[in-house]
């Protein structure tokens, strides 16, 4: 008997089909940040990363071109076994022959060659506007600066990532989720709390005035708590993006770095549900603050994807990776991260759900906690081996990225 067949036997004894859990995780795709790859660097602008958000470390070999990035994801997206679609921001437009636009002005034109990227390779391609590291981010200020000028710069960029978005989904014949994220805010005390937000509030009504086809392009709006340098007041707060996007019919986003540190998006997931027919995350792992560490196979990363999958919701949760690390080889964090939500998924797909669900509809609270801590050292590692197996993934990540650091990354000079 093979390990898989003995861990088979004992997931089906605590009443799990392992071979459906298998079967569903397939289908499960996973969007896998680009900015990973560079620090969310881009091609476009030789401005330092902005907004409120840092990478640290410097590790070597950093992706410096679109051509060392594509190769990076192709090295990492080999080792992530199933569904994966590639999540870019307009920052990673493509200019040729010393051509370019400035974020306004961007066209689908200057992300055609990141079309035929994920054309090969059957993939979708989720898209980010960047409203940061870029002169027009006056004061920490973009889409609710009390500049004019400012604002509609960022509106006309809004404007135009939903059009490169459409076209996105028309080429690749899948969906694609456009998220919006501002850094707006204040380091210290405002004068006016209103004020920012409502012209927040107006200016994304004006970038969704743009015409779009919304079986094609999802909009989301993303939520913060605080950024570096912006700790006393956020414009596009939990409470703010959550009315908005309920108001607007747009889709709520969750990155859960971007809440209290003692708050988890686990236990906000069921009531988005309740009330939206798509909700969309930013798996992340906050030390701390929102440093977006590599997503670990720890506690709450379990606890999301349980919530995710035994809400039934895997069709209606757009699940995203956003975390950026420069301290490690920078392909393993993306191999790391992204295989630990996979991971995760595969263990909340390991649980008899409706067996929890109904000794706590019982007031079997006793045996449900039991049965909790009994499922957390059941054989999972065999089940995700035989997933790698069949998927014909290398189980050896490390060795894999050593090679290819020693081929690759180390000629980057
Ligand atoms: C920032 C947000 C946002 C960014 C990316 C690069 O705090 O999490 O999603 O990380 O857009
Ligand atoms: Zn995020």
């Amino acid at each position: 008997m093979t390990r898989y067949e003995s861990a088979k036997e004992l997931y089906a004894s605590l009443g799990v089909d392992a071979e459906a859990a298998l079967t569903a995780l397939d289908g499960v795709t996973v969007s896998v940040h680009c900015w990973q790859g560079d620090d969310v660097t881009g091609f476009d602008s030789k401005e330092a990363l902005s907004g409120g958000i840092q990478t640290t470390g410097n590790y070597p070999g950093k992706a410096r071109t679109p051509d060392e990035l594509m190769a990076d994801i192709d090295k990492a997206f080999s080792l992530i076994p199933g569904k994966k679609k590639l999540n870019l921001h307009a920052c990673y437009a493509i200019f040729e022959d010393g051509e370019f636009a400035d974020r306004d002005a961007l066209e689908p034109k200057h992300f055609a060659k990141w079309v035929a990227f994920a054309k090969e390779r059957g993939m979708g391609i989720d898209f980010n506007p960047t409203f940061f590291s870029h002169p027009m981010v006056r004061e920490n200020l973009t889409l609710s600066s009390p500049d004019k000028a400012t604002r509609d710069f960022w509106i006309e960029h809004g404007r135009a990532c939903i059009r490169i978005s459409q076209y996105f989904a028309e080429e690749t014949g899948i969906p694609c989720v456009m998220n919006i994220w501002i850094p707006d805010g204040y380091k210290d005390i405002p004068g006016d709390r209103l004020g920012p937000r409502a012209r927040f509030r107006d200016s994304l009504d004006k970038i969704l005035a743009e015409p779009y086809d919304k079986e094609k392009v999802y909009v989301t709006l993303e939520s913060k708590v605080f950024g570096i340098g912006l700790e006393s007041y956020t414009v596009g707060s939990a409470e703010f993006c959550l009315s908005y996007s309920t108001k607007a019919g747009i889709t709520p986003l969750m990155d859960n770095g971007h809440y209290h540190p003692t708050e988890v998006v686990s236990d906000k997931i069921s009531s988005l549900l309740l009330f939206n027919e798509k909700i969309a995350l930013h798996v992340t792992r906050p030390v701390r603050w929102d440093s977006d560490h590599v997503v670990l196979f720890d506690d709450e990363t379990r606890e999301i994807a349980k919530e995710i999958v035994r809400n039934d919701a895997l069709d209606r949760v757009f699940i995203a990776t956003d975390y950026f690390d420069a301290s490690i080889n920078r392909i393993a964090a993306w191999v790391t991260g992204v295989n630990n939500v996979k991971k995760a998924l595969l263990f909340a797909l390991l649980q008899p759900n409706d067996k929890l669900k109904a000794l706590q509809d019982a007031d079997r609270l006793t045996e449900l906690m039991v049965l909790q801590e009994t499922l957390k050292t059941a054989p999972f590692g065999d089940v995700w081996a035989e997933y790698l197996r069949r998927t014909g993934v290398e189980a050896d990540v490390f060795g894999a990225i050593e090679a290819y650091e020693n081929e690759v990354l180390k000629k980057r000079i």
